[in-house]
């Protein structure tokens, strides 16, 4: 691995001390089997910050991104479903709250399919990881082929967007729909906060929130948040994570969830073709996920895509980063990607301090600048922008917010987020993500798409 660090730099000097500094985040934070978001706030694995972790940790070593995912998909559940957190037996129970002991997957998940050797949440979080297993792939094609990384992981990566596009279709629209805020990965969105109003809060003294050992309480969810946040998964919890059987309360299409699950969906049809059976199902799926996306989440007047609460059948008029990660589709219509270029450059989504975009709408009634996923502008959903300004062509502007992410990764520590509005670094530092996307653009500086 440190040889790898060595190799000669194809860039200039600060791009090698940035490089440097990233590739030392990730290989402090690599347990022997995965990476840990970060070793104080998520002491576990987490499963998108594993799909984007492995998409740069390919860079470094292509083996070790191949294990990263793997490690992820030993702890998938029989029904399909990839969880959420793998906990780390070895970390103490208190040091990350809602640990083992809440959600007793190997108990309570039994008839759903959890793994019985080990314990997991019980719920999920974007579908990115077939998209990771294919960039992975392309980063090491002999040495994939060599370890028959994807005809091993395929088979776990279609029985996961199965579970998603079959247990997870509340809406019976063709769209996965997310049961609890943690499932879409931002937490705290203000999208959320309609739908949550409606969830009688956990008493907070029934439990100890681990993430204020570390986090400030001004940047995190609020207790009665996190009351909430605990309700729900101590019901779908009690329901045994059954999704037919359970009453969801919260029920909603994500536009960003089931944009990545789109992309995915190509993804897995490229994969289909490296190993000689039919991409076809695959890509059809994939055009018919783009077809429903826009029918059910487009909205013209906000100018982006919304979420769809599934309990009231109506879109959340709430802007956020969300709805504007459908950029990311091939197949979007031509006037929709304009729409979104429009938005990101619109006073909502342009932050005068950072090219990185805000999670929320600057003149939403909620932003905060600090608290979490209620306007910080966060590392993994600017790559996500970068990507698909580049998969419509508008290179310039990739290239704004791929030169802003360097700048502001490298100035923050590789923070988890930062201040839209000036650019200060919030959250934890040697954040994973940050550091494994700050690889990734450094890496793929000649812009090329081959590998992106
Ligand atoms: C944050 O979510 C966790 C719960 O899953 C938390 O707040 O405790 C989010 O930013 C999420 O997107 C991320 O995957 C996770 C670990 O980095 O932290």
């Amino acid at each position: 691995m440190t040889a790898l660090l060595d190799r000669p730099a194809r860039t200039a000097a600060a791009d090698l001390t940035l490089r440097r500094g990233a590739a030392r985040v990730l290989l402090d934070n690599w347990t022997g089997s995965g990476t840990v978001p970060s070793r104080t706030l998520y002491p576990h694995q987490w499963s998108w910050d594993s799909a984007f972790i492995a998409i740069g940790l390919r860079h470094l070593s292509a083996r070790r991104a191949q294990r990263e995912l793997e490690s992820l998909l030993a702890a998938q559940w029989a029904d399909g479903r990839v969880p959420h957190i793998v906990f780390n037996s070895a970390v103490p129970n208190g040091a990350y709250f809602p640990s083992p002991d809440f959600w007793r997957s190997s108990t309570a998940g039994h008839p759903a399919g959890a793994p019985a050797s080990l314990e997991t949440s019980g719920i999920v979080q974007p579908p990115v990881h077939a998209l990771a297993a294919w960039l992975v792939h392309q980063a090491d094609p002999a040495e994939s082929r060599r370890r028959g990384f994807l005809s091993r992981v395929f088979p776990h990566l279609t029985a996961w967007h199965a579970y998603l596009l079959g247990a997870r279709d509340l809406g019976g629209s063709g769209l996965a729909a997310i049961v609890h805020p943690w499932e879409p990965g931002m937490d705290n969105s203000p999208c959320w906060d309609g739908p949550l109003s409606r969830i009688s809060p956990i008493d907070t003294g029934s439990f100890r929130r681990a993430d204020l050992d570390h986090g400030h309480p001004a940047d995190r969810p609020t207790d009665l948040d996190y009351g909430r946040y605990v309700r729900l998964a101590a019901d779908y919890r009690d329901a045994s994570y059954d999704d037919r059987a359970a009453r969801h309360a919260f029920a909603l299409e994500d536009p960003c969830f089931n944009a990545l699950l789109t992309v995915s969906e190509h993804a897995l049809a490229d994969i289909a073709a490296e190993l000689g059976a039919d991409p076809a199902p695959h890509r059809a799926r994939a055009e018919r996920l783009t077809e429903t996306l826009v029918a059910r989440l487009w909205d013209e007047e906000a100018g982006a895509f919304l979420a769809r609460d599934l309990v009231s059948d109506e879109l959340v008029r709430e802007r956020s980063v969300a709805g504007l990660a459908p950029l990311l589709v091939p197949g979007l219509p031509a006037s929709i990607v304009d729409r979104l270029v429009g938005t990101l450059d619109g006073p909502g989504f342009h932050a005068d301090a950072t090219a990185l975009v805000p999670s929320y709408d600057l003149t939403g009634p909620a932003f905060d600048r600090t608290r979490y996923w209620r306007g910080p502008a966060w590392f993994n959903t600017a790559w996500l922008i970068e990507r698909g300004l580049r998969t419509h062509g508008r290179h310039a502007h990739a290239d704004r917010i791929r030169a802003s992410l360097l700048e502001t990764a490298g100035g923050s520590g590789f923070a988890e987020y930062v201040d839209p509005t000036t650019g200060e670094g919030r959250g934890a530092r040697s954040f994973s993500w940050t550091a494994a996307l700050t690889l990734d653009l450094l890496h793929t500086d000649d812009r090329t798409e081959a590998g992106r």
